[in-house]
C-alpha cells in the first residue's frame, strides 16, 4: 500500500474513532512527573502460568482446561511457539492449585509415575500426580527453543499431615524436591526461581500451614539450594508463598525466614469474583472497584518494607475471575481493561513480576485453550511488554475518574510511553500531556511527528468481543501463521484521541524527562 493509501486509513480511522461521539468529547489533562521514578519493575514484568489442571476439571457444568496441563500441552503446536517467541523473552510460571498433590519422578520415586485422577475426598478432588523426568525435558527442550524464563512452584505439602479441616501441620520432606532439583542442576535447565507452595498461606485455599513451619522450610530450601547449585551456575531465587495477601502471615514468613532467604513475596488477585458472577462487566468498568485492590498492594509493600527489604512483591498470579475465569468476559476484549489497569497498578507498586493466570487453559488463557488463537489479552499484554520499560512515573489525571493513565519510561526507545484506558462508553477524552515541569506543547513541530499512538478497541463497539482491533484493523495471525506485525499510526501533535471503551499507548520519544534516556 503507497503512503497515500496509509493517509487515507489513517484518517478514515480517526474519523471513525471521533465520529460516532462527537457528541460527547470531554478535554482532559494528564500531568507527568518526569523528575523521578517512583517504582521499577523487573525486565520481564510479563508472565503467564501453566497451570496442573487436567482435563477433567470443571466448573459451573464446564470443563474449560482440555489439554492445556503442564503434563498434557502439546508442546509442538507451532502457535504455542511463535506466540510465545514474540515476546523475545517470555516469563511462565509452572503452578496453582495442584502443584502440592504433584511427585516428581526421580529417584525413589521415578516409577510408576502417574497422571491426576479424580478422587473423592483428594484435595481439590484429586489424587496426587506426578511429573516424569522424560515429560521435564521435553518442556526445557521447548523453553529453550522459545525463550522462556522459568519459575517452578514446588509441593510445599509434602511429608507434612492434615491436623484438622484444612490445617496441615508438621515439617516439609524434601527428599523428592531435592532429587528434582538435583536432576534438573546436572541437565543444566535453567530455572530462574523456585517458589515454594500455591494458596497454603493466612486460611488457605484447600490447605493452610502456619507461617513459622513455613519459614523454617523455607531456609531449608535455601541451604538445599545453596547445595545443589553449589556456586557453580548462577543461583536460582526463592519465592513463597504464592498465596492470598494476609498482612500478619506475610510479615510472619518473613520474620520467621531471616534475612535474605525470600527473594520474591508471591500473591494472587482474583478480584472480580466468581467466573459465573454475573456483575463481572460492570465492576470491570468502574473506577472504583478497580481502586478497591490498591490497597492489597500498597500494605505488600509496606509489610516487605517493614519485616524484609531484601525481597519485594510479585503477583505470582492472577486471573481476574477464579474457578477458571468467565466464560463471558475472560477470553474478550473487556477484560483488557482489567488487565491493563492491573499491569499499570503493579507496578506503581514495585511489583516485580505480573504473571496472568495463564498462558493457555481455562477461560482466562491468554491463548485459546482448544484452537491456540491469541486472545484480546494476548495483543494487550505483547504490546505492553514491547513499549513499557522497567521505570514507573507518577500521573495525575486531571478530569474524569473514567480514564485512568500509566506512565513508564519507554522501552528501547528515548521518552515515555503512555498508557490510557477509557472506562466510558459514552465519552471521548481528548488527552494533553504535560510534563509537570514546564509545557509538554513546547515542542517543535518535526519532532513531533514522532509520536506513536496504538489504540484497542473492539469491533462494533461490542467490548464482549473475541477480536480486538488495533488502529481500526482486527488483530489476527497472518497467512503463514504468524503473529502479526503491531504497527503504530502517526497523528502528530494534537491532543490524543481516546474513543470510549479503548485502551491507548502513546510513545512519546520527545517528552523531556531526567530520568528516562
Ligand atoms: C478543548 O481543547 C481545544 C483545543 O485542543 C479547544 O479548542 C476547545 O475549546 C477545548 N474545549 C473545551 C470544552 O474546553
Ligand atoms: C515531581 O517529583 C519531584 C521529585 O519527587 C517532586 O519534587 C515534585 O514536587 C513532583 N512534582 C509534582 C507536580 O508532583
Ligand atoms: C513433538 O515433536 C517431537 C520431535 O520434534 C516428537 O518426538 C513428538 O512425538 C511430537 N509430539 C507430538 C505430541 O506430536
Ligand atoms: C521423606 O520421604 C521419603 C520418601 O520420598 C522417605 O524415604 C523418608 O523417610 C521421608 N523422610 C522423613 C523425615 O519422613
Ligand atoms: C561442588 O563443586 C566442587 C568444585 O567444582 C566439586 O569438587 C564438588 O564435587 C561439587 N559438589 C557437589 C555437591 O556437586
Ligand atoms: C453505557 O453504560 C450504561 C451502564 O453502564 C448503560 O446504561 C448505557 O446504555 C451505556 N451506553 C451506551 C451508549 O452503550
Ligand atoms: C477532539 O479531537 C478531535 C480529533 O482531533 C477533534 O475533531 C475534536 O474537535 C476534539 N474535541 C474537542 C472538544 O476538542
Ligand atoms: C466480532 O467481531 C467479528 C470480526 O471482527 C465479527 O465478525 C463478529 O460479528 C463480531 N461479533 C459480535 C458478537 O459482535
Ligand atoms: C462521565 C461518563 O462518561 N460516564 C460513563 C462512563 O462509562 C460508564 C460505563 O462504561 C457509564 O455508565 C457512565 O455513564
Amino acid at each position: 500500500m503507497g503512503r497515500m493509501g496509509v493517509d487515507l486509513l489513517l484518517f478514515l480511522f480517526l474519523n471513525m474513532l471521533t465520529g460516532i461521539t462527537s457528541q460527547n468529547t470531554e478535554n482532559l489533562t494528564i500531568i507527568v512527573n518526569g523528575s523521578k521514578t517512583i517504582a521499577e519493575t523487573d525486565d520481564n514484568f510479563v508472565c503467564a502460568t501453566l497451570d496442573w489442571w487436567p482435563p477433567e476439571k470443571c466448573n459451573y457444568n464446564q470443563c474449560p482446561w482440555g489439554q492445556a496441563s503442564v503434563l498434557n500441552l502439546n508442546l509442538n503446536h507451532s502457535t504455542l511457539a511463535k506466540a510465545i517467541k514474540a515476546f523475545g523473552s517470555f516469563r511462565l510460571r509452572i503452578g496453582g492449585s495442584l502443584q502440592d498433590q504433584v511427585d516428581y519422578g526421580v529417584g525413589d520415586l521415578a516409577q510408576p509415575c502417574l497422571p491426576f485422577e479424580k478422587k473423592q475426598g483428594g484435595l481439590f478432588g484429586f489424587s496426587n500426580g506426578c511429573l516424569s523426568m522424560k515429560r521435564w525435558d521435553d518442556l526445557n527442550l521447548f523453553f529453550e527453543k522459545t525463550g522462556v524464563i522459568v519459575t517452578f512452584g514446588l509441593n510445599a505439602l509434602k511429608g507434612r499431615q492434615q491436623k484438622k479441616k484444612g490445617v496441615w501441620g508438621g515439617r516439609w520432606n524434601y527428599s523428592n524436591a531435592f532429587d528434582f532439583i538435583q536432576y534438573t542442576v546436572s541437565q543444566g535447565y535453567p530455572v530462574d526461581s523456585w517458589e515454594f507452595g500455591n494458596e497454603l498461606s493466612g486460611h488457605g485455599i484447600g490447605a493452610s500451614v502456619d507461617a513459622k513451619q513455613y519459614g523454617k522450610d523455607l531456609i531449608a530450601l535455601k541451604s538445599m539450594l545453596d547445595e545443589l547449585y553449589n556456586n557453580s551456575s548462577p543461583q536460582s531465587l526463592i519465592l513463597a508463598p504464592g498465596g492470598f495477601f494476609d498482612q500478619s502471615w506475610y510479615a510472619h514468613l518473613l520474620q520467621f525466614s531471616g534475612d535474605r532467604i525470600v527473594n520474591g513475596m508471591t500473591h494472587h488477585i482474583y478480584n472480580l469474583g466468581p467466573g459465573d458472577d454475573p456483575h463481572i462487566a460492570s465492576k470491570i468498568l468502574d473506577p472504583k472497584y478497580l481502586d478497591q485492590i490498591a490497597n492489597t498492594f500498597i500494605n505488600l509493600q509496606l509489610t516487605i518494607e517493614k519485616y524484609g527489604p531484601w525481597s519485594s512483591p510479585w503477583v505470582g498470579e492472577a486471573g481476574g475471575a477464579y474457578n477458571s475465569g468467565s466464560q463471558q468476559v475472560s477470553n474478550k476484549f473487556l477484560n483488557s481493561f482489567w488487565y491493563m489497569d492491573q499491569l499499570g497498578m503493579a507496578s506503581k507498586y514495585n511489583t516485580q513480576v505480573y504473571c496472568r493466570q495463564t498462558l493457555i487453559g481455562g477461560n482466562y488463557g491468554l491463548l485459546d485453550t482448544n484452537t491456540f488463537m491469541p486472545n484480546p489479552d494476548y495483543y494487550s499484554t505483547l504490546l505492553w511488554h514491547r513499549l513499557m520499560g522497567i521505570d514507573v512515573l507518577s500521573v495525575r489525571v486531571n478530569g474524569s475518574p473514567y480514564l485512568r493513565a500509566y506512565a513508564h519510561c519507554s522501552k528501547d526507545n528515548t521518552g515515555i510511553t503512555i498508557l490510557l484506558i477509557n472506562l466510558s462508553n459514552s465519552t471521548q477524552f481528548n488527552v494533553t500531556v504535560q510534563n509537570d515541569v514546564g509545557e509538554y506543547k513546547t515542542r517543535i513541530l518535526e519532532k513531533s511527528a514522532n509520536q506513536q499512538e496504538y489504540h484497542l478497541t473492539a469491533e462494533n463497539n461490542n467490548y464482549l468481543n473475541q477480536t480486538i482491533l488495533l488502529n481500526g484493523s482486527p488483530l489476527e495471525l497472518t497467512g503463514d501463521g504468524d503473529i502479526p506485525s503491531l504497527d503504530p499510526i502517526f497523528v502528530g501533535d494534537s491532543p490524543v484521541s481516546v474513543g470510549p471503551l479503548s485502551i491507548v499507548f502513546v510513545v512519546m520519544p520527545d517528552f523531556d524527562t531526567s530520568t528516562c534516556n
